[in-house]
């Protein structure tokens, strides 16, 4: 609708007649040489006002609001601007000047001649909104698009008879087309200039933006009045382009016969317009670039733009050899598909520059990789101290199928302006093949183009046809100076076709048999510019041999150096990454506490924790925060009582004082969902905000300690720390839930990259997961962060128990992650910093507490965070993250006179303290399993032998086929068998029964569950199998 307004401006003009309050009017500071481009005639403040003119009541007016009754007014301004130019505005000054100038024929303006200036400008109007339905964008002609009526001259009253006759637009403050000062011209000459810059083969969309500026720059760069020439020497460039391309899937093709490869015939200028992209956007500043992409032409992708060693692609091709490290280990994971890899390389540009491509790796999941690519390129900037945004981009590549389909597309690309989240913009290309897999664009998505849910971010659309590889390259390049110019996301839409099947053992016929009877016979976007320059004589047949032989040799030699190829390099050791161990090497277990690791001494803890308790001199927080901070202050200063959000703080600071960069984010957490965190403080009179994490260290930087409310996204705010997480191993990123229960909502998130990404692709993360969780009553979906999910992808081996030595262990290098449900604000703390001290990443799930936050037993000593011997947290080798708290009561080595064991983990453990308190059952031991996965077999045993006839119980307050019964029984068997301590049957479950839904939705119901947990634990008389 932007045309709409501005058109009807124009005739608010004519209308109201009241010149003077356009809201355009600007003040101009003297008078305007003749024909000075129009950039701020609107003025009028400075001169006398333009006659009044004799109302005109609507009633009079017809369908046009130029009509004979207007021209009345027209004259009168004419007669006025004859007497004294400077008596009317300036756009009438210009447009009287021209006309009168030109028509000689014309004593005076007719209405007529006003009604068609101003038709003709809604005419123009209409190309810039309409042009590209009527764009030459289908390479094979199928496409039947409804050509708006907007674009037809009868719309506007002009007939074939008109093409001829002389027309004066008008000078418009607006780039390109309508900003020339031009004299008359014919109406065909006109028409042939729209057609030209909206309706050849690039369409563009831009009329959706609602800043000017930024249309006219677009404007200035469609409406041009020369069409687009590329020199002699860029044809040769894009031609060799196009042939690498090309001859690359062919090569595929020929030696691979019956591979999947997802070729790119069809779409084979993707290539040469990337890599013009890169070589632009390389030009303009930008050293890094991030690409995502699906599986569409990535080994083309891989080879080409990244310039991954083809002899490498080949070999991963032909079954692969699995990588070796020179001196060290074995790790390889389980690999992954060779269209799934990821890889980095630095390239040399056109410009002779030199840039970083990273293509991160992704799996099967179309546009999963978004986010991830996205967070990845702002990490990079915050390294690499990118204020502007300018150094480091994302490029996103997509399918047309799964752009229009996918839901995390726009979770991504709602991100893209938000202050935390922000890149400055990401390139987005679509190989837009016009099927995606068997199904048409009219079954696959409700929108006119497949790229309509860009529009919502105002990024401008480049629709290309992608048989025309210098259009493709043209938009490519506009792409890029659009992002470098105003750092904001940016479309280009190549419209190409598929030319076999969706991967080359499929047969397309099935299902689109006109398709491809046309595509059968459809020449290649590399046969059609030879022949191009060919015929304009521009190359000689000899250079497009010699082209094509040169490429075919290489590929060649590559296929055969391929067969000794031996990959020797793992990428994530690479930069930031180098030093750190794989799973197969040991990394030290560290302390965690803040004693005498790097020499830090205990009071650390004191500083900080008054820096994080202290509000600035006048600021005025609300009553309640300042009584929380108030408190905060003397927890710090009695080191008593310190709870969930203090330690958490401590963590936060202490991370940061040893140089480490953190980052929280996920919805309403600077708060905290229940009102814990308070990490930002707001001033109740000024609105100013406060983030005490942000002034730990002198000079800190701004972003060293980030919180961020984010979007109300949790697929596309994961994948995007996620992305953030494997940048840099020096930083703890966290994701925070809501609730436990919405993580489900980025499942595709923990299947496919945080529980198994190292495994396919040795790529390191230690991002962790907060994701609160507890039987509170709140009903179904508020009480369960689905701890079961978490601990089912686990993937250490419930009857093997691992090398559990301290000197030896290696237990949670080699399993997928961490998951823990930890029950003090100490052992919170240590499980934070023990992301970091140590010398590998691994993801870290939290199930988090609600009630804990507050509960009077969940407190912790401040001696607990530090690391001095004899202080409550000091272990026999120091301070560290408790992986199972044993009984509160302190019991001796052997305690023969404990009847039942109970195993636990979580907030249920404070109810059965309470519990067992109320009973008197002093006879039953309740030990805590913080760390649930992996399976601290060893402090299981420790306790077992502790208590020899104890009944050992599992209790949980999650239904049975939920929480974490099914992954602790086996683990528990496992460690009794290996202390021939009795069966699985000897192992009796206490919690809910099974249940579909995880939580009752009456809170009279929950009570009473409650209380029959408690009650079944504490039961004197055994409990028997399986409950
Ligand atoms: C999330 C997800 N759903 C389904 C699939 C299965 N799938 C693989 S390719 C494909 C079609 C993709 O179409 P499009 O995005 O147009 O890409 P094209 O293959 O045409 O390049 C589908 C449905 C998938 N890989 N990911
Ligand atoms: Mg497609």
């Amino acid at each position: 609708m932007a045309w709409f307004r501005a058109a009807s401006g124009v005739a608010r003009l004519a209308l109201r007649r009241n010149l003077a309050r356009s809201p355009y009017h600007v003040a101009r500071a003297g008078a305007l040489p003749r024909f000075r481009p129009a950039r701020c005639f609107h003025s009028t403040q400075l001169r006398r006002a333009a006659p009044v003119p004799r109302p005109v009541p609507l009633s009079r007016l017809t369908d046009s609001f130029l009509d004979g009754t207007s021209s009345v007014y027209l004259e009168e301004l004419q007669r006025a601007w004859e007497a004294d130019p400077s008596s009317v505005d300036e756009s009438w000054d210009n447009f009287f000047r021209n006309f009168v100038g030109q028509a000689a024929t014309s004593p005076g303006i007719s209405g007529q001649t006003i009604q068609e200036s101003m038709r003709l400008l809604l005419l123009v109007r209409a190309y810039q909104v309409n042009g590209h339905m009527k764009a030459k964008l289908d390479p094979l002609g199928l496409e039947e698009r409804e050509i708006s009526d907007d674009l037809d001259l009868a719309l506007y009253g002009f007939t074939e008879a008109d093409l001829d006759r002389e027309f004066f637009l008008g000078v418009w403050r607006m780039s390109g087309f309508l900003s020339e000062n031009r004299p008359v011209q014919t109406l065909r000459s006109i028409l042939e200039r729209l057609e030209q810059a909206y309706c050849g083969t690039v369409g563009y969309e831009y009329m959706h933006i609602p800043n000017r500026d930024q249309c006219n720059w677009l404007r200035e760069r469609i409406e041009t009045v020369k069409p687009r020439e590329y020199s002699q020497e860029r044809r040769q460039v894009i031609l060799d382009r196009l042939t690498w391309s090309t001859l690359f899937e062919n090569f595929l093709a020929t030696k691979w016969k019956a591979a999947k490869r997802f070729g790119l015939e069809g779409g084979e200028t993707l290539i040469p317009g990337m890599k013009e992209m890169f070589d632009r956007a390389a030009d303009l500043g930008v050293e890094s670039i991030v690409i995502g992409m699906p599986h569409r032409g990535r080994l083309n992708v891989l080879g080409n733009v990244v310039r991954k060693p083809l002899r490498q692609i080949f070999s991963e091709f032909s079954g692969g050899t699995k990588p070796v490290e020179e001196g060290e280990g074995l790790y390889t994971g389980t690999g992954d598909v060779k269209y799934h890899l990821g890889t980095s390389y630095d390239r040399p540009t056109r410009g002779g520059k030199m840039i970083h491509l990273s293509l991160v790796a992704n799996p099967s999941h179309l546009e999963a990789v978004d986010p991830v690519v996205v967070g990845k390129a702002r990490a990079k900037q915050y390294y690499s101290n990118d204020i502007e945004r300018t150094r480091n981009m994302g490029v996103l590549i997509h399918g047309d199928g799964s752009f229009a389909g996918q839901g995390v597309v726009y979770e991504t690309l709602h991100l893209s302006a938000l202050p935390n989240y922000t890149t400055g913009g990401t390139i987005h290309i679509v190989v837009n093949n016009q099927v995606a897999f068997t199904t048409d664009p009219k079954c696959g998505r409700s929108s006119q183009y497949c790229t309509d849910v860009a529009k919502a971010l105002s990024a401008p659309i480049f629709h290309v046809n992608g048989d025309d590889v210098e259009a493709v390259v043209h938009v490519c390049e506009l792409a890029a100076e659009w992002r470098q110019t105003f750092h904001s996301d940016v479309v280009v839409d190549v419209v190409c076709y598929r030319r076999f099947g969706h991967n080359e053992i499929d047969e397309p016929s099935f299902t689109q048999p006109k398709m491809y009877r046309v595509i059968q016979d459809h020449p290649s976007a590399l046969e059609l510019y030879e022949k191009q320059l060919l015929e304009s004589e521009r190359i000689s047949k000899d250079d497009v041999d010699r082209m094509r032989n040169k490429v075919s040799t290489i590929l060649e030699e590559e296929f055969i150096n391929s067969k000794d190829y031996v990959p020797r390099k793992r990428d994530w050791l690479s930069a930031y990454w180098a030093g750190f161990k794989s799973p197969e090497q040991i990394s030290r277990i560290r302390n965690t506490g803040t004693g005498l690791l790097h020499s830090v001494k205990p009071e650390i803890l004191k500083r900080v924790g008054q820096a994080i308790t202290t509000l600035p001199e006048n600021f005025k927080p609300h009553r309640a925060i300042k009584r929380i901070f108030q408190q905060r202050a003397e927890m710090i200063e009695s080191e008593e009582g310190i709870d969930w959000a203090l330690a958490e703080a401590l963590a936060f600071a202490t991370l940061i004082v040893e140089g480490n960069h953190v980052r929280l984010s996920g919805q309403d957490v600077e708060r905290g969902t229940f009102s814990h965190r308070h990490a930002v403080v707001h001033d109740q009179e000024t609105g100013e905000m406060y983030c005490p994490l942000d002034h730990i260290i002198i000079n800190q930087d701004e972003e060293m300690f980030t919180v961020s409310n984010s979007s109300l996204s949790e697929f596309g705010v994961l994948g995007f720390e996620l992305g953030y997480s494997m940048e840099n191993p020096n930083s703890l990123v966290l994701w925070e839930a809501q609730f436990g229960d919405f993580a489900n909502g980025a499942q595709v998130m923990f299947d496919q990259f945080l529980s198994s990404g190292e495994a396919k692709w040795l790529r390191q993360t230690g991002l962790a997961v907060l994701l609160p969780h507890g039987y509170d009553g709140q009903g179904p979906e508020h009480s369960s962060g689905r701890v079961e999910r978490f601990l089912q992808m686990s993937d250490d081996n419930p009857y093997i128990i691992p090398e559990m030595d301290p000197t030896l262990r290696k237990q949670i290098q080699e399993c997928n992650w961490q998951v823990v449900n930890v029950t003090t604000p100490a052992n919170y703390f240590h499980v934070l910093r023990r992301q970091l001290h140590r010398d590998f990443r691994k993801p870290l799930i939290v199930m988090s507490p609600k009630n804990l936050l507050r509960h009077k037993d969940c407190k912790s000593h401040l001696s607990e965070f530090d690391d001095v011997l004899g202080h409550p947290g000091f272990d026999k080798q120091g301070t560290r993250f408790k992986r199972l708290i044993k009984d509160r009561n302190d019991h001796k080595e052997i305690e023969e006179g404990i009847d039942r064991l109970i195993l636990c983990s979580g907030k249920v453990y404070y109810e059965l303290d309470e519990a067992r308190k109320n009973t008197k059952r002093n006879d039953v031991a309740i030990c805590r399993v913080e760390q649930l996965c992996p399976f601290p077999y060893d402090l299981i045993q420790r306790e077992l032998k502790r208590y020899p006839n104890a009944e050992i119980v599992w209790c949980q307050e999650e239904p049975m086929n939920m929480g974490a019964y099914s992954y602790v029984n086996p683990r528990i068997y496992t460690a009794m068998r290996a202390i021939s301590r009795g069966n699985i049957e000897d192992i009796k479950y206490v919690g809910r029964a099974p249940s579909a839904a995880t939580a009752t939705g009456f809170l009279s119901v929950h009570v009473q569950e409650q209380k029959e947990i408690l009650h079944k634990a504490m039961q004197p008389q055994p409990i028997g199998f399986p409950f």
